[in-house]
């Protein structure tokens, strides 16, 4: 039996500043998912907030809601075959400088914090943020 599936990507601020989109939808369509909806939007610093709110314990927090609101930003839902794992397979590591060859942050991340996209990492966690980003 076939798994489709849906995840969250989000195309960061970073790479949306330097125009990577169109080369990044390329990779995604390139390696098997249907980009099944996608947006162009720029969020607050609160909404930046909620999304990441399972961080909210973290150093990191307040620096990543400035970033994530700091510029555009594209929101998609992936679909694919087991969408979840293979969006996190073709993301690579958190850590740009640990991600393995080939993967989208080893390619386009600056640093663990301007890692240029966001995927969703469980099918529950992909089901929230979905609904987050696309209420309708
Ligand atoms: P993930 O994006 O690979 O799922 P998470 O651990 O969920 O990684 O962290 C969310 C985001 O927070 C990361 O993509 C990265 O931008 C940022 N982040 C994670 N760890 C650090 C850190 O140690 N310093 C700065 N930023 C971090
Ligand atoms: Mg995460």
């Amino acid at each position: 039996m076939s798994n489709l599936e849906q995840t969250l990507s989000i195309i960061k601020p970073d790479a949306v500043e330097r125009d990577l989109q169109d080369k990044i939808k390329e990779e995604f369509t390139k390696n098997g998912f249907n980009i099944f909806k996608e947006k162009k939007i720029h969020i607050t610093k609160t909404e930046a907030e909620e999304f990441y709110k399972v961080h909210q314990t973290k150093i990191f927090y307040n620096n990543l809601c400035e970033y994530l609101s700091s510029g555009p930003i594209i929101v998609m839902i992936l679909e694919k075959v087991e969408a979840v794992a293979e969006n996190r397979k073709l993301m690579g590591a958190t850590d740009p400088k640990k991600a393995e060859e080939g993967t989208l942050r080893k390619k386009y991340g600056l640093s663990i914090d301007k890692n240029s996209v966001h995927g969703s990492d469980s099918q529950e966690n992909a089901k929230k943020e979905i609904l987050f980003f696309f209420k309708d």
